[in-house]
């Protein structure tokens, strides 16, 4: 059931592929909220296998909600269910739209989002890059990371390593040349937007903005504005394409390099944004960022949509920086 402003209710049709019983789901502490809705942990009994329980995180409306944050609401658990399975997207494993609020219930990431993990993780990440001597790697940008960044040597699962971070970005670009296979345009990629699961495997999340794509995607109206994620021909003329995903993913390269930094960090407002990539300025390369990474990154950025690397190009790329990173 959904209900509409002015208090009338609607009860969606439901899906028998998907429709999970509401008895056999609890629901846990509440993992955050999102543009549109709040998640909370859960356990399901039998959503992913007759008699295991499983720990879940789902999905649902704000008690205040406008009609049109439920259309987004339904527009994800739609744009999920067309997407099928890929280990790099966080899956859908069922939904609840009979006999109350409606929940969208989807597999749970551990370790929250990218950003706010590599900012966690800063004081464990270990300085080996491809072509640098760990034992006097440079420190990051202190601009950036406003702290004293310490060496850790400890166990493998407490430390980010740059291999780690390579594989976070190849691990995005995988799911996202799935998306592309699935003609569907993300249209909000961003390190805040890709949870982290255990084993360091990360998934690409929060489908809300996600779209079919049939040719581009002319968004009507503003709504919530990713500006610094945005390329020139989003920003300027609203249009969204998978090559303007790509341009998001650039910069996603650049927050997982810089440790969940925040783009374009001193730039004080929207309008100094647009006139700087107007004047066609990009960001420099970050401290501790390999040229051949920061090279990628710039070619994301291509003023020319069609001129910037598909996510298959950026696979193969990534994956060979991967490949020789210790
Ligand atoms: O950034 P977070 O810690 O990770 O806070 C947001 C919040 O819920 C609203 O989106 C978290 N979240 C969303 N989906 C999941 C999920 N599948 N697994 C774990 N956390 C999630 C997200």
């Amino acid at each position: 059931t959904v209900s509409l402003k002015g208090g009338q209710e609607y009860e969606l049709p439901t899906d028998p592929n998907w429709e999970f019983c509401r008895e056999k789901l609890q629901l846990g502490s509440y993992l955050g909220e999102g543009a549109f809705g709040e998640v909370k942990l859960g356990t399901a009994d039998g959503i992913v296998e007759k008699g295991i329980v499983s720990t879940v995180a789902v999905k649902s409306l704000k008690k205040q909600h406008t009609d049109a944050e439920m259309a987004d609401l339904i527009s994800e658990m739609e744009t999920m269910k067309e997407l099928g399975k890929h280990v790099n997207i966080i899956n859908l494993l069922g939904c609840c739209t009979k006999g109350g609020d409606l929940l969208v219930i989807m597999e749970f990431a551990e370790n929250g989002n990218l950003r706010d993990y590599l900012r966690n993780n800063r004081h464990h990440f270990l300085y080996e890059t491809p072509n640098k001597n760990p034992n006097n790697a440079p420190a990051l940008g202190h601009e950036i990371l406003d702290i004293d960044p310490v060496i850790n040597t400890s166990s493998e699962d407490d430390v980010v390593s740059f291999k780690d971070l390579m594989s976070f970005a190849y691990q995005v670009a995988r799911g996202m040349e799935y998306l592309v296979q699935k003609k569907y345009v993300h249209r909000d990629l961003a390190a805040r937007n890709v949870l982290v699961s255990s084993h360091k495997i990360v998934k690409i999340a929060d489908f809300g903005m996600t779209r079919f794509a049939n040719d581009y995607y002319r968004k009507k109206s503003d709504g919530r504005v990713p500006v610094k994620w945005m390329a020139p021909e989003t920003l300027f003329y609203r249009i969204y394409t998978i090559h303007s995903d790509v341009w998001s993913y650039g910069i996603l390269l650049w927050e997982i390099v810089t440790l969940g930094g925040t783009p374009y960090p001193s730039m004080p407002d929207v309008s100094k944004l647009l006139e700087f990539l107007k004047e066609g300025r990009r960001m420099t390369q970050p401290p501790n960022c390999p040229t051949e990474l920061y090279l990628i990154m710039r070619d994301c950025w291509i003023e020319e949509p069609e001129g910037r690397p598909t996510f298959s190009d950026l696979v193969e790329d990534i994956g060979r920086i991967l490949s020789i990173a210790s």
